[in-house]
């Protein structure tokens, strides 16, 4: 597949203003006809009419009611000679829904029609302009068996429908929004939906509707009411309305992604909307949240203003993705629950993009060429792209924030723009900002890739009563970018004394500034400092940098006790415990915990006032993908060894403590998935996994019958999940017949039985029986490779977040990756591109695991007929 630049891009020669389309829905073979209104670009050379279109069956090309002669090129229907005025262009093709197993187009999912257009799936149901600066009105006539097809919808508003002869029947669905094609969709099927009519601070009513199977409707309800909240937030915070009257979400089981923003008609993964308190975690219920609001969100961030092409795509995506956020931490409410909301976030990035950032797929947050652009939709353009919209909210403060907004929406709702008409808009809203004197250098967030290093060292001057600190950054090389600039990174920061008082700035007394780093050294001079100061730098993790302060034991302590921002207290915390383990995987001797630590994590789990969330994360160690960031040569096993050293230590060291904190944070009463609620429930879980590890390494039978026990009377699957992992991940002898009965118990519920599989595949490995267990999985009954959610359950867990499984010695792990990775590709592309991203980092891998998975890399390579998907993933990695 060519590799496409960014600096390439150029208007289309031709315009679709107006789209007629009439389906006539048959699984085997559904018939699209298609009328555009075609326009003449003059902004550009006059040349052919070139449309995308794929896996189609033409039938007939039509311009202004006369045959016309067209030639195909490749995945191209090329018109040499169109007229120059307006003309009407008609298209007739066939398709095979039933047999489309990529999920992308118009497809089947048990027994209903869907569509998913995004990135460029339209053109795998019609002939078209199949990019996003081209915007349309559509008008889309449904026409399908009534008994089996009920319900039949697309975007906009329903005008027309009734019945047609043969038990047909049909619907006229108009769209008043101009729309690129990605934000096309279609559903047809036997669904039926939850309603809500709701009226919106400017007066108006809305339909809302959320469409699932038959059986689903009594897991609707947390959908709809995030949905609800979602509009009242955008409302309230950034001014911005629903625009149509109604609003629709349907709910399918085989989905690529999470859920898809389509105009008035997201298509949501099941598994991003279905959940009741019976078959769902609290992190189900606030990801699902997240995921509705997100979508919600998009409405403005992504439909009323898109993206002119995808190397764009942060643009939308960026932005949604801090909207959303920004949504759940006000959700939250208080300061804790808010920081509580923050940590997981950075735990995310860091999980999942800093390593992206340092591996073969780093790329800036806005790419510079693609070959497939299904593998850019990735944590450096969704995760750190709300990181850099968030880092202007710091420059600019809040309002200047909003007011930024406000002028983008003013001056391109409507419109296809890139990432630079954004950041004019919120730099032109704010004269003079730290952004505004800074704007062509902080647009090097969208250019560069890799992440920041970020050095700090402090000094004090007792006689001069100063402290200076001596900042510096430099980010390390990416694939083809070797040369990098100084960053644009603000430094939320302040300075407390030894006994953790926070100590004033300036001369105003102010306790908290934002520092702008913006060259490669810099220094600041702090007076009227009367001893040394502990810094607290990057508060609520104000850049996306990794941040080496050199802070002693003694320092992190003060920080994590005295700090007055939560998420700096949590990362001393964190920071301490990864000392530990760096200081044992560097000197390659065991893992010891020292004295202060452990008195450390005592205190916090018997602090009076923290929030249990909190304690629960602060008493979470760093994850081993994160841990693997700080070092340059990778062991998996050595990692994960040290990891286990450290939980049993802690398990061990504060068993009278976890014991008291299980039995403090148990809920009587209904199940309600709140911030409070599910704080106290992670951290009875947290407590109940540690007492189970332990008593797995006394024989104490006590604790894991007591996790058995509530297992099997859990009200719901939070506590039965948390119990039933406590089991899973100690190897307690109670796992099997914990995990048969739980198969028993929801053999019926598809995404419970994906839990069911995940926890497998996660599970802590011990002599290779995690492997041969997930493996022999592939051949369960339930397995398929089929259905996004099952194959993700397994294969992702086992290869993308259960290290010391997947990467042995023996070289197994990436023979079954190989043989996963090419069956998957054969089935849907997109799919098999993600789980190929495990051998993102091998290169980093110590022997004999790098040898051997460049091998298994190479082999994958090697295959004549790979996807485009892949074989970008591959490439990239060999290069
Ligand atoms: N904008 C949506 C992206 C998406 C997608 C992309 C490629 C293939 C399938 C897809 N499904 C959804 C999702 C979002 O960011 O909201
Ligand atoms: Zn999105």
């Amino acid at each position: 597949a060519p590799l496409i630049q960014r600096l390439d891009y150029q208007q289309p020669p031709y315009w679709i203003r107006k789209v007629d389309l009439t389906f006539d829905l048959d699984p085997a073979k559904t018939l699209v006809t298609s009328k555009m209104q075609v326009e003449r670009n003059t902004a550009v050379p006059h040349g052919p009419l070139r449309l995308h279109g794929e896996e189609l069956n033409l039938l007939r090309v039509l311009i202004n009611g006369a045959g016309v002669s067209f030639r195909q090129e490749g995945a191209e229907l090329v018109i040499d000679n169109p007229p120059d005025e307006d003309f009407a262009f008609e298209i007739r093709n066939t398709l095979c829904p039933e047999k489309n197993t990529a999920l992308s187009g118009l497809y089947t999912s048990g027994g209903s029609f869907f569509t998913q257009c995004e990135a460029e799936g339209f053109r795998r149901i019609t002939y078209f302009l199949d990019r996003p600066d081209v915007m349309a009105v559509y008008t889309v006539t449904l026409r399908a068996d009534k008994a089996r097809f009920p319900v039949l919808l697309s975007n906009g508003n329903l005008t027309r429908s009734g019945d047609l002869d043969n038990g047909k029947h049909f619907a006229v669905w108009d769209d008043p929004f101009p729309k690129p094609s990605y934000l096309f969709a279609v559903v047809a099927g036997d669904l039926v939906a939850r309603e809500q009519r709701v009226r919106t601070r400017a007066g108006k009513d809305h339909l809302l509707q959320v469409y699932v199977r038959r059986g689903d409707l009594e897991k609707t309800e947390h959908a709809m009411n995030s949905l609800i909240a979602s509009m009242v937030w955008d409302e309230a915070r950034f001014g911005l309305p629903l625009d149509l009257e109604r609003f629709m979400v349907v709910g399918v089981s085989d989905f690529n992604m999470g859920a898809m923003e389509n105009k008035g008609l997201n298509i949501f993964n099941t598994s991003a909307l279905l959940a009741s308190p019976a078959t769902a975690t609290d992190a189900d219920f606030a990801r699902i949240e997240s995921i509705v609001a997100h979508e919600y969100f998009h409405n403005w961030t992504g439909n009323r203003v898109t993206c002119r092409d995808w190397f764009q795509l942060s643009l939308k995506e960026g932005l949604t993705v801090f909207r959303d956020q920004e949504f759940s931490m006000d959700m939250a409410g208080t300061p804790s629950a808010r920081a509580v909301c923050r940590i997981q976030d950075v735990r995310q990035l860091r999980a999942l993009q800093f390593p992206e950032d340092s591996g073969a797929m780093a790329h800036p947050v806005r790419p510079d060429s693609y070959s497939e652009i299904n593998n850019f939709y990735t944590a450096t353009v969704y995760e750190k792209g709300s990181e850099v919209v968030r880092m202007y909210q710091t420059l600019v403060g809040r309002a200047g924030f909003e007011a930024g907004m406000k002028l983008y929406f003013e001056r391109h709702d409507g419109q296809a723009v890139t990432c630079d008409d954004f950041a004019q808009a919120i730099a032109d809203a704010n004269p003079g900002s730290a952004l505004d004197t800074r704007l062509d250098a902080f647009k090097r967030w969208y250019g560069q890739a890799g992440t920041p290093r970020v050095k700090a060292h402090g000094e004090h001057d007792a006689a001069a009563r100063t402290y200076t600190l001596r900042l510096s950054q430099q980010t390390p090389a990416t694939p083809g970018q070797t040369d990098k600039q100084p960053q644009v990174i603000p430094i939320v920061m302040g300075l407390l004394d030894r006994h953790g008082m926070p100590l004033p700035l300036d001369a105003d007394g102010k306790k908290e500034q934002v520092l702008v780093l913006d060259q490669s050294e810099q220094t600041v001079v702090f007076q009227n400092i009367d001893s040394e100061p502990v810094p607290s730098l990057l508060r609520g993790f104000s850049a996306p940098v990794v941040l080496d302060d050199g802070l002693s034991d003694a320092a992190l302590l003060v920080l994590m006790r005295h700090d007055s921002d939560p998420f700096n207290r949590w990362e001393a915390g964190q920071r301490l415990a990864l000392n530990r383990i760096l200081a044992a995987l560097r000197a390659g001797q065991p893992l010891q915990l020292s004295n202060a630590f452990i008195e450390a994590m005592r205190g916090v789990l018997n602090h009076a006032e923290l929030d249990p969330a909190f304690k629960e994360l602060a008493l979470t160690l760093p994850g081993e993908s994160y841990i693997a960031e700080q070092l340059d040569v990778v062991d998996p096993q050595a990692i994960h060894a040290a990891v286990i050293a450290a939980q049993q230590q802690l398990a061990a060291a504060l068993r009278d403590d976890w014991i008291a904190a299980f039995e403090a944070h148990q809920i009587a009463g209904g199940y309600t998935p709140d911030p409070v609620s599910s704080g106290k429930r992670a951290l009875a879980n947290l407590a109940l996994s540690m007492l189970v590890l332990d008593a797995q390494a006394t024989g104490d039978t006590v604790w894991p019958g007591k996790a058995y026990q509530r297992f099997k009377d859990a009200s719901n699957m939070t506590d039965r999940l948390g119990a039933l992992a406590a089991l899973v991940n100690a190897g307690s002898s109670l796992a099997a017949p914990a995990l048969e009965r739980f198969h028993a118990l929801f053999k019926d519920d598809a995404l419970v039985i994906d839990k069911w599989f995940s926890l497998q595949a996660r599970a802590p490995e011990v002599e290779g029986r995690v492997f041969a267990r997930a493996k022999a999985l592939t051949k369960h009954a339930d397995f398929t490779l089929k259905n996004p959610n099952r194959a993700r359950s397994l294969l992702a867990s086992l290869c993308m977040f259960n290290p010391a499984a997947f990467h042995r010695a023996d070289a197994a792990g990436y023979v079954f990756w190989a043989e996963q990775v090419l069956a998957i590709d054969a089935i849907n592309p997109q799919l098999a591109s993600r789980i190929a991203r495990a051998m993102d980092r091998w290169a980093v891998l110590a022997e004999p695991y790098r040898s051997a998975a460049r091998e298994a890399v190479a082999r994958v390579a090697a295959k004549p007929d790979l996807s485009a998907d892949v074989r970008e993933i591959v490439e990239r990695a060999l290069a």
